[in-house]
């Protein structure tokens, strides 16, 4: 009973406490494991170890920042500029890289190169087109998918001139951009900029190369990122909502489970179609299962929850806890998120684990590799792996824990939604906002940490939200953490929330939680930010909005992209955890006091729940009152006793 409460300590999901138990009694180890013998280094932390040439490593003591300099002379500003600069190169890189082969792809399916891929969203093509200037007229719909493709894929390579995807933005922010000449020309030029300036002896003053920063971040939201959802949209469908379950109970004993895990949906969106196959589902009856069942980790889980329904298995931190159920055929992977850990403990069960990406190998696993132009054949082969696996199992414990969850939430649906078919529009959203009746909009995104206790800081953090008063979008991995915690369904609205809140909620029909997809598509996060100006009431600009973002549990480089493209785009942004420019003073009064004047909104960072959620009421209301729409209201704090009645 005590073991328990220790791993009580680590997360608040109960299907990953049980599995935590197993892997304890069985002798594997998780990340929850290697955290722990992982200590740190304070000059890590602190932003202060400079690595990019052969004379250091050089370190600076983060509490003697003045008495010592790197081999070269850098001073600690420039080291830790430098070092989250390449945070965000890094994370822009991730993300772009997707979105371009998301663009490769729409080009072969408009060429005919691809069988397995069409246009299926003409809406969301002719509306890319319109924002690009591509001609529509009576053209082919596989002309203009064409030349939507060629464009974004130019994006890349483009050496000048003006992102087109960022001219979406309103007005006075592209104004405050080109101020500051931080207006994105190409996407991989600015990601290559990022890194050259960045290498020794190059750029060594920090405001420019957070400057650099901004334009490689801006490049990622509003091109690499947004060229990924909306292509992808495009391909497969612009998500609307739908009911799903959410946890490891989703698994199943008598079926043959296949999880995909990852990021890119070219993938997934195949697997999801070859094991509903009948010929795939007869040789599954003949193995001896009743069935195929798929289910997603990580956000290529939300890519396929929010297009398909395809239950989520867990979040980041429950990948390896997946495989310690014995009960997983196959894990398949791409890009991004995925654990070398895996590796290692599907070594000690029947899982295999396929790689399919010719950017990410792995030693344990089979690679068999994925191109796009027999896309659903290779789908079948690995489908087809997975069944003959499942004569290879052993002993199963699945933990009986799921919860459902509504997901597909979006600009198009949010507007649909609220306005209707024939009137869509924002406009009564807004005014529910001018009227107080929404205190605010509020993102929380980001992954999970083990450093911190999985799932709770989250699941703290948007209780105390909508009880508050906000509405909540949500992406990644975060929104896996809410979702396990039943905050994902409409009649949370009455329990937790504020009348007006509920009332909203009731009226249009959706939980004040809406699951908005993946990390790539936080891009849809600025694409209804900039809908809410543009339908007026609001002020001028997204940094006018009572709007917040968060990531509490954030862990990886795409983090801090997504926070710097969402601050420099105008919205106050708090991250939970740790804050890697804590080394210099002058970074962070940067980052959180100078860009109040330079964009208007600012970076913070607040790891205590409660006091993150009162960071960000105070944000809100101070916007509130801007706009003179301000009414005094009390905080409710979301205590132990309300906590307690929820969970009888
Ligand atoms: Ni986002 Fe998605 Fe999760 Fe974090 Fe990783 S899966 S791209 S980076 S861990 S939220």
């Amino acid at each position: 009973m005590a073991e328990i409460e220790d791993f009580g300590e680590l997360t608040s999901c109960e299907a990953s406490i049980e599995m935590l138990r197993k892997a304890a009694e069985e002798g594997q180890e998780t990340a929850f494991d290697r955290v722990a013998q992982q200590k740190g280094c304070a000059f890590g932390e602190a932003g202060s170890c400079c690595r990019i040439c052969a004379m250091g490593p050089c370190r600076i003591n983060p509490k003697k920042p003045d008495e010592s300099r790197g081999v070269c002379g850098a001073t600690m500003d420039t080291i830790v500029a430098r070092n989250f600069a390449r945070m965000i190169a890094g994370g822009s890189s991730a993300h772009s890289d997707h979105g371009r082969a998301v663009a490769e792809t729409l080009i072969m399916a408009a060429k005919g190169e691809t069988a397995d891929y069409e246009v299926k969203d003409r809406i969301k093509l002719l509306e890319v087109a319109a924002d690009l200037g591509v001609e529509v007229g009576d053209r082919d719909i596989n002309d203009i998918a064409l030349e939507v493709g060629e464009r974004c894929l130019a994006m890349f390579g483009q050496q000048e001139g003006e992102l087109a995807l960022a001219q979406r933005a309103p007005e006075p922010r592209k104004e405050i951009w080109r101020k500051l000449g931080v207006f994105p020309r190409g996407i991989d030029r600015e990601v290559v900029e990022m890194m050259h300036r960045t290498s020794i002896g190059v750029d060594q003053d920090y405001e420019n190369i957070l400057l650099q920063g901004t334009r490689c971040a801006l490049a990622d939201g509003w091109g690499g990122s947004m060229i990924g959802t909306e292509l992808q949209d495009i391909l497969f469908g612009t998500p609307t909502p739908l009911e799903s379950k959410v946890n490891l109970g989703v698994l199943k004993e008598d079926e043959v489970n296949i999880v995909v895990h990852g990021h890119e949906p070219l993938l997934s969106e195949m697997i999801v179609l070859a094991a509903s196959l009948p010929e795939m589902l007869e040789k599954a009856r003949a193995a001896g299962a009743k069935g195929i069942n798929l289910a997603g980790i990580c956000c290529t889980a939300n890519e396929v929850l929010t297009r398909h329904g395809v239950p989520i298995a867990g979040n980041v931190l429950q990948q390896e806890l997946a495989i310690l159920t014995g009960a997983v055929e196959a894990m398949i992977v791409d890009v991004q998120c995925v654990y070398q850990g895996i590796g290692q403990i599907a070594s000690c069960f029947h899982t295999d684990i396929i790689t399919t990406s010719p950017r990410a190998k792995m030693p344990h696993a089979k690679h068999i590799e994925f191109h796009e132009d027999h896309a659903l054949e290779t789908a079948k082969k690995i489908v087809s792996e997975a069944i003959d696996n499942f004569k290879n199992r052993g002993k199963v414990q699945i933990p009986s824990n799921t919860e459902s969850l509504i997901a597909g939430f979006n600009h198009e649906y949010i507007n649909y939604m609220l306005g209707g078919r024939y009137r869509a529009s924002y406009r009564p959203l807004n005014d529910a906002v001018i009227d107080g009746r929404i205190r605010g909009v509020v993102g929380v995104v980001g992954c999970n940490n083990p450093r911190v206790k999985h799932d709770d800081i989250h699941t703290r953090v948007v209780r105390e939200l909508i009880a508050n008063g906000c509405l909540v979008l949500m992406t990644g991995c975060a929104a896996q953490s809410v979702a396990k915690a039943g905050l994902m369904l409409p009649e949370v609205a009455r329990e937790i929330c504020p009348q007006g809140l509920w009332e909203v909620c009731e009226a249009v029909g959706i939980p004040p939680v809406l699951h908005c997809g993946s990390c790539v598509d936080n891009s849809r996060i600025l694409i209804a930010a900039t809908a809410m100006v543009h339908e007026g009431g609001l002020g001028d600009d997204i940094s006018d909005l009572p709007a917040a973002g968060c990531a509490p549990e954030w862990m990886s480089e795409k983090a801090i992209a997504i926070g710097q493209y969402f601050v420099t785009s105008g919205v106050y942004t708090v991250f939970g955890v740790k804050w890697p420019t804590l080394g210099s003073k002058a970074v962070t009064d940067l980052l959180f006091e100078k860009y109040k004047d330079l964009y208007k909104n600012c970076w913070d960072y607040e790891p205590d729940p409660e006091k993150m959620v009162g960071k960000i009421l105070n944000v809100i209301d101070n916007k509130r009152e801007a706009l003179g729409i301000s009414a005094k209201r009390e905080r409710v704090l979301f205590d132990m006793a309300m906590r307690r009645e929820l969970e009888v």
